[in-house]
């Protein structure tokens, strides 16, 4: 493995693991616009970032339990409509190092910036998948094909050098409502290396280790990828699970995230003066699942204020309104008087009801994966 070409990074980023890079923004950078810059977003990696330095050449196949097999070019890519979704991407390990308080879980450390909201810009896959003769959506092909994998060219360690992969069911990939993009842009810009130049997949609603970057093949296959990112990782166990006792068959790979809420203008512990103090952060739910309500408490808990919700600015946002986004994020606000140093909580409901669990105790998983418990802060009022 080489990681003599790695690309330059904004400094600000928190390094959680240096080789493969892995790190992420300040959480007050998450909250300072709803479209979350390039160099800010958080990067997570599990090899070196591949260099493609001819992009005449590059092509993605597709290929498998199809009759068409073909090679597409970048330009054969634009040729197809152009679309610009705009999706919330989180690391399934999106708040890992709190998860490993109550117990040492395995894997790189996050805090709560593994997420971030990007306008992705390129062609659905279902487009792409009927050029090779997949009508929109199919659950199976006529020869069988019921998995879409996605294939790229880093090397992984997990994967004993081989490429990083993963699949999603062909009825979301040819389902051209499911938004599943092969992404080309971010945020208006050419699409940068550590994002998985030239060409990504981009994958709303589900837990960001199924959005393959660095894209080099395409495979129509009948049972969901065998990768160790699907079968052996990525998968969330009962508390009881433990190293010795685990059995990775029994569980799915993991896809849609539950309903996530983190407080970004606060950091544990901070030093408030005596009076009001914004609490904001953001709040998301998989599936396309909109949010439907943030509560603040300024009290560990015991007495909840409703925050006010945005995307853009100056448009209300309701969940389900054909103006919001439904594969983003919302931001929330909420001001509260502060007497005394405490604990300060924030809970999300989304639009299925469905709410986050209160303590991390009962959701601890032995990978740390999905810590959606109740964000609390604590504050203390100083002089
Ligand atoms: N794709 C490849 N090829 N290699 C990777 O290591 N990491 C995955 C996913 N796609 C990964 C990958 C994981 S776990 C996440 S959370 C997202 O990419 C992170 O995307 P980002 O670095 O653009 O934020
Ligand atoms: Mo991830």
């Amino acid at each position: 493995s080489n990681y003599s070409q790695e690309p330059s990074r904004h400094q600000s980023l928190k390094i959680n693991a240096k080789v493969p890079f892995n790190a992420e923004p300040p959480r007050s950078a998450l909250i300072s616009s709803y479209v979350t810059p390039v160099d800010l977003f958080y990067k997570r990696n599990h090899g070196p970032i591949p260099v493609v330095d001819d992009i005449e050449r590059y092509r993605v196949s597709i290929s498998g339990l199809v009759e068409k097999p073909k090679e597409l070019s970048i330009a054969d890519i634009r040729k197809l409509p152009k679309y610009n979704v705009t999706a919330t991407l989180q690391c399934a390990g999106n708040r890992r190092t709190a998860m490993s308080k109550t117990k040492t879980v395995k894997g790189v450390g996050w805090d709560v910036a593994a997420i971030g909201n990007a306008v992705w810009g390129g062609a659905k896959l279902s487009d792409v998948l009927e050029l090779v003769g997949i009508p929109k959506l199919t659950t199976t092909t006529p020869l069988g094909g019921k998995h879409v994998e996605f294939v790229s060219v880093d090397m992984c360690k997990e994967e004993n050098g081989g490429p990083y992969k993963a699949s999603i069911p062909l009825n979301q990939a040819t389902n051209s409502e499911a938004d599943v993009l092969l992404a080309y842009e971010m945020n208006g810009e050419t699409l940068n290396r550590d994002h998985g130049y030239p060409l990504r997949v981009v994958v709303p609603g589900v837990i960001g280790a199924r959005s393959v970057k660095w894209l080099d093949s395409i495979s129509i296959i009948a049972e969901e990828c065998q990768g160790f990112f699907m079968q052996r990782d990525y998968k969330m166990f009962p508390p009881t699970v433990n190293w010795e006792n685990i059995n990775w068959s029994t569980r799915r790979p993991q896809m849609d995230f539950p309903v996530q809420c983190v407080i970004c203008s606060l950091e544990d512990v901070d030093v408030v003066k005596h009076g009001k103090i914004t609490i904001s952060g953001y709040a998301v739910s998989g599936g396309g699942r909109g949010i439907e309500r943030v509560d603040v408490s300024i009290d560990g808990g015991k007495t909840w204020e409703e925050a006010d919700k945005y995307q853009k600015t100056g448009i209300p946002y309701i969940a389900d309104d054909t103006s919001s986004d439904k594969w983003a994020w919302v931001l929330f606000t909420a001001t509260a008087d502060i007497p005394k140093s405490t604990e300060i909580v924030a809970k999300a409901v989304d639009m299925a009801a469905n709410v986050q669990p209160e303590n991390v105790e009962v959701i601890w998983n032995l990978r740390g994966i999905l810590n959606t418990s109740w964000h609390r802060v604590h504050v203390q009022v100083g002089h």
